[in-house]
């Protein structure tokens, strides 16, 4: 089998219509403003709460800021109860908030395991930090039971999560904050960016005053906030992508469809289905890799696959608790789990533009490996 001329990458962006954003920064250029709230802000944010079905929403610069924001928020201390196996940004908004990440455990599908928590709960621990990874929903019925009997804060970092919905309700919806990140990897994105939902009207004052350095009015500063803004030129890229996500969502059905079709038939590789009544973030393709039964391990398929030009990649390899950061800490030691499944799963490429019949060399080419 042939290697693929140009690579192939894990993932490509929705490439804004350059006609459309052209006229985007006309507006732009006649306002004179490039920042603090603007028009284009403004216009972001009201199809946000439409499109993520949330009642309220403040926007940032990207998620890792927004997710800091929401630690400090709600005044987050002590401890909190997170995931390993995500990005590092997770558990770093913590440390940077000066709050210990304890880790917990993660099911088969990935997500937080919440029957683990309250055994990791002490008089330490203000919050939870839940991961919707891959866009599949943590279990958010029991983790908000667990959080209302000890008096803990929810947070959820939704970064993969856009347009997820559980019974039809947008997944901004659950926990006290949840984060969503506008990075250029993500389905809809605002080149850098992010957000935050919550459902509490009184939040939306204290969050955008933390996101804008604290200032009240010229001259008070009521709390020591942050740059997490927005500008006009991101908001503006925003708007013209969110015209062009249900076309690149239904591009990426296909994909999704044409993978599970070929790689089905292939012993040993195990992808998520979601049920019926959970609408697929769309984000990544990921797939597990069971070294027993296709005689082959998830390195081997990386590292051929490249040799193809085509760069998978091992998300969330290595474990957050594996970085020399976290490694001391009692929490890192028990994630059996976690420690398995991190040598097993392999993002597949997935995007738009990907062709069908790229997917299926792809696909053929991993069921060649097992020979
Ligand atoms: N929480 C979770 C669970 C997250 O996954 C993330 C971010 C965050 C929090 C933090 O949100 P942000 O602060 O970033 O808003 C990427 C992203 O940089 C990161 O945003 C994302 N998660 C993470 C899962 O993926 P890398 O280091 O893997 O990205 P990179 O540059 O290797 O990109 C992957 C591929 O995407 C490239 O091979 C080509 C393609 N690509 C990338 C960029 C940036 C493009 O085609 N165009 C582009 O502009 O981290």
């Amino acid at each position: 089998m042939k290697k693929f001329e140009n690579p192939i990458y894990v993932t490509r962006p929705i490439i804004p219509n350059i006609d459309l954003f052209q006229k985007k920064l006309v507006e732009i250029w006649d306002s004179k403003i490039f920042s603090n709230q603007g028009k284009q802000h403004q216009l972001l944010e009201k199809e946000l709460l439409e499109v993520l079905k949330v009642s309220y929403m403040s926007l940032f610069n990207n998620g890792t800021i927004a997710l800091i924001t929401a630690i400090k928020s709600l005044r987050i201390s002590g401890d909190c109860i997170t995931t390993a196996f995500s990005f590092p940004a997770t558990p770093h908004a913590l440390t940077w908030c000066g709050v210990k990440p304890i880790f917990c455990d993660i099911t088969d599908d990935f997500v937080i395991d919440s029957s683990k928590i309250e055994s990791l709960i002490t008089p330490k621990t203000t919050g939870i930090l839940g991961v919707h990874v891959f866009g599949i929903p943590c279990n958010v019925d029991q983790i908000q039971k667990i959080a209302d009997f000890y008096g803990l804060k929810v947070i959820y970092d939704g970064a993969h999560s856009f347009q997820t919905e559980i019974d039809g309700k947008g997944i901004g919806n659950f926990g006290d904050i949840t984060m969503f990140s506008f990075h250029p990897t993500k389905l809809f994105h605002t080149s850098e960016g992010g957000a935050l939902t919550y459902s509490n009207s009184n939040f939306k004052k204290r969050i955008d005053l933390l996101k804008n350095f604290g200032i009240k009015n010229e001259e008070e500063v009521v709390m020591t906030g942050i740059n997490g803004k927005l500008s006009e030129i991101q908001s503006a890229i925003g708007l013209v992508v969110l015209q062009q996500l249900e076309e690149e969502r239904k591009k990426r059905e296909l994909v999704l469809s044409t993978y599970k079709k070929y790689l089905k038939e292939i012993p040993g590789i195990w992808f998520y289905s979601f049920s019926d009544n959970i609408k697929n973030s769309l984000q990544y393709f990921v797939i597990k890799i069971d070294e027993k039964i296709f005689g082959k391990s998830r390195n081997y398929v990386y590292d051929k696959l490249k040799e193809f030009n085509i760069f998978t990649r091992k998300y969330f390899y290595p474990l957050c608790s594996d970085y020399t950061c976290y490694r001391h800490l009692e929490s890192s030691k028990n994630l059996i789990k976690a420690k398995k499944i991190v040598n097993e799963v392999l993002c597949l490429p997935f995007y738009g533009d990907l062709s069908l019949k790229e997917v299926e060399v792809i696909c053929s080419i991993i069921e060649k490996l097992r020979k």
